[in-house]
């Protein structure tokens, strides 16, 4: 038996939140749905009378934050918030890059994330009940080449979600951050490499990497962990992935 009942995920379209939303319908819980893609969450609460869909864009304040008074009474009671929309845009050297990029990534990964959090925490510390699990990334704690402001993102959505849940001691409302590393069969290389294909499947080549049902399976393991234990932080990467050690640049 979950503590929770109705969770709310971010760009539910499509990868990780897609997943998501679909295993956590199959397993009973109540899940509003949300992402700019209409017609693709329309398909996905299709799937589900438990999927209420819900067009938004996270980087639109006013939206998110009037989210809950648009809500069916059903699915107004938001007691887990999936913080996931994100995305990564380049993966060129911070000098070669797009301000804009840089801008819609800020935009997105952070405040979009804490618009969402600004909007439904309240009413979860109301009721001293309530989940949230922020979406990081292995970007935010290990650098490479080209992952210069969307790591600074996810590094943000790391120390953010420690600060969270520091503030929420007194009460039972649990924070997680949980950061995957290499994942494929999502739409994030497509997305960050502008709908070049060939170069977004070129990242996954001759790996086995983890697909968005490991990530659903995990929030729903997070989900169905007792009301006395908080997982702080989860990193998780595929065995085909590892650290890579400090550069030397020689003369
Ligand atoms: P996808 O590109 O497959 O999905 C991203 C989702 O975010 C889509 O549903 C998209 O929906 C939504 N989204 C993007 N911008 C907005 C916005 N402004 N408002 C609302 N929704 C938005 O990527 P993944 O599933 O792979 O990524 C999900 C999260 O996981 C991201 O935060 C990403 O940074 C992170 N991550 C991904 C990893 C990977 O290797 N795939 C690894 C580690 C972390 P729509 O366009 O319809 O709005
Ligand atoms: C996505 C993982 O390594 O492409 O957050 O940045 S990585």
């Amino acid at each position: 038996m979950s503590l929770y009942n109705t969770v709310l995920v971010t760009g539910a379209s499509a990868g990780f939140g897609y997943a998501i939303a679909e295993l956590l319908a199959t397993n009973g819980y109540k899940v509003v749905a949300c992402a700019r893609r209409a017609e693709k969450l329309k398909a996905l609460a299709a799937k589900s009378s438990n999927i209420y869909p819900f067009e938004l864009d996270v980087t639109d304040e006013k939206s998110v934050e009037s989210i809950l008074s648009k809500l069916p009474a059903e699915f107004q009671k938001i007691d887990v918030l999936v913080n996931n929309a994100g995305l990564a845009l380049s993966q060129d050297k911070a000098f070669d890059c797009k301000v804009d990029e840089w801008k819609t990534m800020v935009n997105t990964n952070i405040n979009g994330l804490l618009y969402m959090t600004h909007a439904l925490l309240p009413q979860m510390v109301k009721r001293n009940h309530g989940y949230i699990i922020n979406i990081g990334s292995t970007a935010g704690c290990w650098p490479y080449t080209g992952g210069n402001v969307y790591g600074g993102t996810k590094a943000f959505v790391e120390q953010f979600s420690r600060n969270l849940r520091t503030d929420l001691k007194e009460t039972a409302v649990k924070v997680t951050v949980l950061k995957p590393g290499l994942c494929g069969n999502t739409e994030f290389s497509n997305v960050r490499f502008h709908g070049d294909s060939a170069k977004a499947e070129s990242v996954y080549t001759d790996t086995r990497s983890i697909g968005p049902e490991d990530i659903a399976n995990t929030v729903l393991w997070l989900l169905s962990t007792p009301a006395h234990m908080n997982v702080n932080d989860m990193e998780i990467m595929p065995v085909c992935q590892t650290y890579g050690g400090l550069a030397v640049t020689r003369k």
